[in-house]
């Protein structure tokens, strides 16, 4: 049998990302988890270059980046949901919005919650611009993948978990059921999909965390 082994870390949506892929294929693996403040020998040696968690070790073989990791899982485990559609240009839109959440979103999303004063109103302003790019594209769609969770929604995870708790925490009220309808139903769809649901980190052990690290020093 393959060995499949996941490096990650409970709270990190980006392993969350890799594991739900894996539980969607029926893909079954060894989890290790990681304290990302004092690194395992083995997570340094499989992710030299970003150090970080999530890896997937398939066979004794390294692959790290949560969204490479997604689109070997899809093209490795044939059995199961295929998480990117066949048609090319579909995919190529697909790794767009993947792209753009992970390289626009999540940055504005996170400054707009730990930020103050003029700089988080500036964040706040850009993740609005930003999110209304989702917002069009989940227009008559249940998921960004059409009818079943693809890609673009494992990795808008953030979005849908992680982003309302830290939102809620802090008291930051950016994305609403007045001004982004869709978007909220999608949250509302992705993480009560039964699949999801049980891949969730705590909540409570969230909100903990964030206040543990982000909160006492304000
Ligand atoms: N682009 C990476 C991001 C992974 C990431 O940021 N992982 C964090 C945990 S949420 C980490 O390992 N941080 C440790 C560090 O930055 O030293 C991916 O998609 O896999």
């Amino acid at each position: 049998m393959a060995e499949v082994k996941v490096f990650g870390a409970w709270g990190s949506p980006f392993s969350r990302r890799v594991e739900m892929a894996l539980k969607l294929k029926g893909v079954e693996y060894e989890y290790i988890e990681e304290d990302i403040f004092n690194k395992s020998p083995l997570l340094l040696q499989y992710n030299p270059v970003h150090k970080k968690v999530p890896v997937l070790l398939h066979n004794g073989k390294p692959i790290a980046e949560s969204l490479v990791i997604l689109e070997y899982i899809d093209e490795t485990w044939k059995n199961g949901p295929s998480i990117l559609p066949k048609n090319p240009y579909d995919r190529a839109m697909t790794r767009f919005w993947a792209k753009f959440i992970d390289e626009k979103c999540l940055p504005a999303l996170w400054k707009a919650a730990w930020s103050a004063g003029e700089e988080q109103e500036k964040a706040k302003e850009e993740a609005r611009e930003l999110l209304t790019f989702l917002e069009e594209e989940l227009k008559g769609k249940k998921f960004f993948g059409g009818d079943s969770i693809g890609l673009v929604d494992i990795a808008a995870n953030f979005v849908a978990y992680w982003y309302v708790i830290i939102a809620e925490l802090v008291g930051l009220k950016l994305v609403t059921n007045d001004n982004f309808p869709n978007l909220c139903s999608w949250t509302d769809e992705y993480v009560n999909s039964s699949s999801v649901k049980e891949n969730l980190p705590d909540r409570e052990k969230l909100i903990e965390n964030f206040r543990a690290r982000f909160l006492q020093t304000k």
